[in-house]
């Protein structure tokens, strides 16, 4: 374990490891994006120089790409890999059915993509992101640029629709710009305080046009493991 971390970093860390323990010698994998993640593709990094674990990655962003390149992990194309053995990703939220919120990175599509075409999912997080209900953290949905504003205006009624009135949707800004997801696309921030139905809410943000994806993830993760600050970690 590194020197001196932090409670949150020693958090993130031993549940990355934790994950890392999961993976198999010839895996193709899913790799994550954000900081817990980046810990994990460490981990990764040095079971497969310590050990010589042959495993190949495909990751959600190109900034996991990178650190993952750095670090000496063979990494592919999900088109090259087809199909993955395990996906190990963080989260913003997760509730005791393991519904997530994720894409606070602004990864989600890609996360979305990968996570599904997975046979298994593991999430890696700190005990903050356990929430009895999903919704305090601003769900990110993606939507292309073209008419976005438009978009975002049938957003709100489709939230007035489901009773979920009053609630504020933001354009996720970077500096004066709006954030750009790898894609190209933008990403709008719903405020929405509280998600009774996240399983409806998810399949109908993604009938709007211009939609793309939204950040709900049910039924793709299939164990949470969330670590401590003071070296514990839980395996849900
Ligand atoms: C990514 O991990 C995003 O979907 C999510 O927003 C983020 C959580 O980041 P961190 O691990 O830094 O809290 O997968």
């Amino acid at each position: 374990m590194p020197a001196a971390l932090s409670p949150i970093d020693k958090a993130k860390f031993v549940a990355a490891r934790r994950a890392v323990a999961f993976v198999e010698d010839g895996m193709r994998l899913g790799l994550g994006t954000g900081s817990t993640a980046a810990w994990m593709v460490r981990c990764l990094a040095d079971r497969v120089q310590n050990e010589g674990l042959r495993v190949t990655g495909v990751p959600t962003s190109t900034r996991t790409a990178e650190l993952a390149r750095q670090l000496g992990i063979r990494i592919t194309s999900l088109d090259e890999a087809k199909w993955l053995d395990l996906t190990i990703d963080g989260a913003d939220e997760f509730d005791a059915n393991l519904a997530l919120i994720k894409g606070g990175g602004g990864a989600l599509l890609q996360e979305k993509i990968v996570a599904t075409a997975s046979d298994q999912m593991i999430v890696i997080t700190d005990a903050a992101k356990e929430v009895a209900h999903l919704g305090a953290f601003p769900l990110p949905v993606e939507v292309i640029p073209f008419g976005w504003q438009t978009t975002r205006a049938l957003v709100g009624e489709t939230l007035g629709s489901l009773d979920v009135l009053g609630r504020e949707v933001t354009l996720r800004m970077n500096g004066d710009r709006p954030f750009v997801t790898d894609e190209g696309n933008y990403i709008l921030d719903l405020h929405l305080g509280r998600i009774d139905n996240p399983r409806q809410l998810s399949l109908v943000m993604n009938q709007i046009p211009g939609v793309v994806e939204n950040g709900l993830f049910i039924d793709i993760c299939d164990i949470v493991i969330v670590g401590h600050g003071d070296g514990r970690v839980d395996v849900r």
